[in-house]
């Protein structure tokens, strides 16, 4: 069996997705997501410019070897670019293999562990009131599991509210504009936090499940005195309390808190999380099909996780496409350490160009039974759509400027 054609589809419906398609001497093709939100065109181009060739000719049975030819070949290892464009591949691969088999993905993986995928739905608000009847709203719509995310007083634009209500989804648009500028007050942030919680909590009675994104704001020592404060609230998870580059940061969280930790959806690789799994500092990782080298590396990362009961929370922002959604549903249904998987919706627009055979009930998600990871590009709807240039925010300290983490 050949790879005889390969190429990247760009399309915008509403945000930019990046996907890669392999074609075989079979008449079997299989798709990819390398979507890398705010540097789209840089993984085009690594894809394009240097991986494609490569791919020619080659049999697309043998993805590990095709998985090693791409990391260890290219002599520049991790990143996310890199990760990105190889994760494309090994989706696509993954997709004509199982295709060949006749089979769903997950029984490709291992079978099925579990009879649906729980997910996590996005409360924002832009006070607690409004943040507490968005959890009510999900609530009533089945969610098992829910993130609250709410304005600050005193803050203008903070991480996951948009300005108007009900555009939850478009909070990071490709508008096309240069990166928006959000402000930031750690203080004003701690003072707000543990009463939002205590009011969502109090309105959602004991059951549900809720998580919150810190996204990358605080300091350990910050994120110790926050995970403490939320501890009444018995949280799922509190993510991305501090940044990850240094690992061993997150002992300082550790040994103040015991609100369990989730971190990763920016992690490209195994080594990104070594420290953090070993030394248990984590309890959920959040690592991608996406960004983190496809299947074949998230399978390595999980098992690793496994080891030290660390269970998987793949990020599932609108940003990553439906064919990452789809083979995410596949890789959740079979892991044996699986936790929870993130799900914000994508607008009809955005799915009605990749059709698709999962499907959302109750709080939960369920992989179809189609032959491969069951997501499809519709290319000629995706042609309407052109590339739209997008950024992500940027954050700054509200008293001097200072450049913040977003
Ligand atoms: O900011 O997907 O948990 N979810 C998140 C996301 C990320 C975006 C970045 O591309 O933090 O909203
Ligand atoms: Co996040």
């Amino acid at each position: 069996m050949k790879i005889t054609a390969a190429r990247v589809i760009v399309c915008s419906p509403g945000r930019n997705f990046v996907t890669l398609k392999i074609e075989t001497d079979q008449g079997v093709t299989g798709i990819g997501d390398a979507t890398l939100n705010g540097r789209e065109l840089s993984v085009v181009s690594y894809l394009e410019d240097h991986v494609i060739p490569c791919l020619m000719g080659r049999d697309p049975q043998q993805i590990e070897d095709i998985w090693q030819y791409l990391y260890k070949g290219a002599y520049w290892r991790r990143g996310p670019v890199t990760m990105s464009a190889i994760a494309a591949v090994d989706t696509a691969l993954w997709d004509i293999k199982a295709k060949m088999a006749n089979m769903p993905l997950y029984q490709l993986l291992g079978g099925r562990s579990r009879t649906g995928v729980m997910v996590y739905g996005h409360a924002n608000g832009r006070d607690t009131a409004e943040t507490v009847d968005e959890v009510l709203r999900h609530k009533e719509e089945g969610y098992l599991a829910i993130r609250a995310q709410s304005g600050v007083p005193g803050l203008n634009k903070v991480y996951g509210v948009s300005g108007h209500h009900g555009a939850s989804r478009m909070y990071e648009p490709a508008d096309g504009n240069l990166p928006s500028e959000h402000d930031w007050s750690t203080e004003k942030y701690l003072r707000h936090t543990p009463g939002l919680f205590e009011a969502v909590r109090e309105a959602v009675g004991p059951d549900v499940h809720l998580l919150h994104d810190v996204h990358h704001r605080l300091t350990p020592i910050e994120a110790g005195q926050l995970g403490k404060a939320l501890e009444p609230v018995r949280m799922f998870w509190m993510e991305d309390p501090t940044p990850a580059e240094n690992q061993d940061a997150f002992q300082w969280i550790r040994h103040h808190t015991t609100t369990p930790i989730a971190v990763g959806e920016i992690f490209n690789s195994i080594w990104d999380c070594k420290t953090l799994i070993e030394k248990q500092l984590i309890d959920y990782i959040r690592t991608t099909v996406v960004h983190a080298g496809g299947i074949t590396h998230l399978r390595r990362i999980a098992d690793l996780a496994s080891l030290y009961q660390v269970r998987t929370g793949c990020h599932g922002a609108t940003d990553l496409s439906p064919v990452c959604m789809g083979a995410a549903l596949h890789f959740d249904t079979w892991v044996p350490n699986f936790g929870v998987q993130e799900f914000m919706p994508h607008s009809e627009e955005m799915l009605s160009v990749f059709p698709h055979d999962y499907r959302f009930e109750r709080g939960m998600m369920y992989c179809g039974e189609s032959p491969g990871h069951g997501v499809d590009i519709d290319e000629k709807l995706a042609a309407k759509y052109p590339y739209q240039r997008a950024y992500l925010p940027v954050n700054r300290l509200q008293h001097d400027g200072t450049l913040w983490n977003w």
